[in-house]
């Protein structure tokens, strides 16, 4: 007799540092660390720590972000507070430190607890601990070997990657977030070795961090190991989930990857401080749910997302989707931070506008037949 496995049960690690939501970059500015005390707390407080194993992550040593990163620019971020930041003053131009990446207090710490659990949750997937890790303090893709840009220091991504390098042939990154991942394309542009998908927002330079072009496709070794998804405001549900099928199964399809690193930045939810996607969290995670079908080793990663209360829902909402574990609508009322998440107080309240989708039928089409023809030249 034969007995039909529908899915085997994929074993899920989660990587939350207790101290990681207490920092600030400033009042003024839209990433809210706590938005990651916030999430773990409607974690906790759905049980799903009852059904995957949580790590309290090592924090990443000088060494390991020397592994991508100058030594110069750690040296740098190790030394720097915003007392002694006259001293340092002539360097910022040269680090980027800017509005967008400032000097706070304990930066050093909150970039070796971040970038420390992309690194170990990496470990811990390559070593065969787990068949999905989970760090949604990571995914801040835009950082540089030697500066900082759009709210990232260090690139906890990149330094996954690498590690995850010494043991896989293939790594497949699919970034979500609204925002171009350019850090990542950029650190892996000349190599077959690691794909990068960005899908973003894109108006031919304006939006952060200006690049993502669909033209932009990788160089030498690495040419065609690169895709870009540009896309306008207001994309709704449909026309999102559909699209991001259609490439991703067709990258898989190619690319045969080994592992896969997902970048779940929230920002690209409806109603998002910075963004101008129209998307529900259903939609952010039917993204997640499509990926980890394929039972594929996966690291899932967070990112941006500017209206915390949406931030925690969707990746908790998501944390349930890795585990396939429905969640009650009705969030817990044993959460700690029940009061954040009115009037609704639901895990899934309504995001969507009535906004125009700028992004035609015809564009989305010819983005799919164009996105298709690229991954042909991966062929033989
Ligand atoms: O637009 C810019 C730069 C600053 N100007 C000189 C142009 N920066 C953006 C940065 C967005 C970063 C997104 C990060 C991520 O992809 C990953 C974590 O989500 C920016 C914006 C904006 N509306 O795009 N910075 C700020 N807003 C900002 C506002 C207030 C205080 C500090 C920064
Ligand atoms: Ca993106
Ligand atoms: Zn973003």
């Amino acid at each position: 007799t034969f007995h039909i496995q529908p899915h085997s049960k994929q074993k899920v690690s989660y990587f939350h540092h207790k101290d990681v939501g207490n920092f600030h970059f400033g009042l003024q500015h839209p990433m809210k660390p706590h938005r990651l005390t916030l999430t773990n707390n409607l974690v906790l407080s759905y049980g799903l720590h009852k059904k995957m194993t949580v790590y309290c992550p090592p924090k990443a040593t000088d060494d390991e972000l020397m592994e991508f990163h100058e030594t110069d620019y750690i040296k740098f971020l190790k030394e720097v507070t915003p007392e002694n930041s006259e001293e340092f003053a002539e360097d910022f131009p040269k680090f980027n430190i800017s509005e967008d990446c400032p000097i706070f207090e304990g930066l050093y710490d909150f970039c070796q607890i971040y970038a420390g659990a992309s690194i170990g949750a990496a470990h811990q997937l390559a070593s065969d601990g787990a068949d999905i890790c989970i760090n949604w303090s990571g995914g801040l893709h835009h950082a540089k070997r030697f500066e900082a840009s759009g709210f990232c220091f260090v690139n906890d991504i990149v330094l996954a990657i690498q590690h995850l390098l010494r043991f896989y042939p293939r790594v497949l990154y699919i970034d979500i977030d609204i925002h171009h991942g350019d850090g990542v394309q950029e650190a892996f542009y000349a190599t077959d070795r690691v794909m990068t998908v960005s899908f973003h927002k894109y108006d031919s330079g304006s939006f952060f961090p200006g690049t993502g072009n669909i033209s932009e496709i990788g160089y030498g070794l690495g040419k065609f190991f690169c895709l870009n998804v540009p896309l306008k405001d207001g994309i709704d549900d449909d026309s999102y989930v559909s699209l991001f099928k259609d490439v991703i199964l067709d990258v898989r399809d190619h690319y045969q990857p080994s592992v896969i690193v997902l970048q779940c930045g929230a920002d690209s939810l409806g109603k998002d401080r910075l963004g101008g996607f129209n998307i529900s969290i259903k939609a952010h995670g039917e993204c997640v749910k499509f990926i980890k079908s394929w039972q594929i080793p996966l690291l899932v990663l967070g990112g941006g997302g500017y209206r915390i209360s949406n931030v925690a829902r969707c990746w908790t909402y998501e944390t349930g989707i890795l585990l396939d574990t429905e969640l009650q609508p009705e969030l817990p009322q044993k959460n700690h931070y029940y009061n954040f998440f009115g009037p609704d107080f639901s895990l899934h309240p309504p995001l969507v506008r009535k906004m125009d989708n700028l992004n035609t039928r015809s564009e989305l089409q010819k983005i799919s037949q164009q996105v298709h023809e690229l991954l042909r030249f991966l062929d033989g």
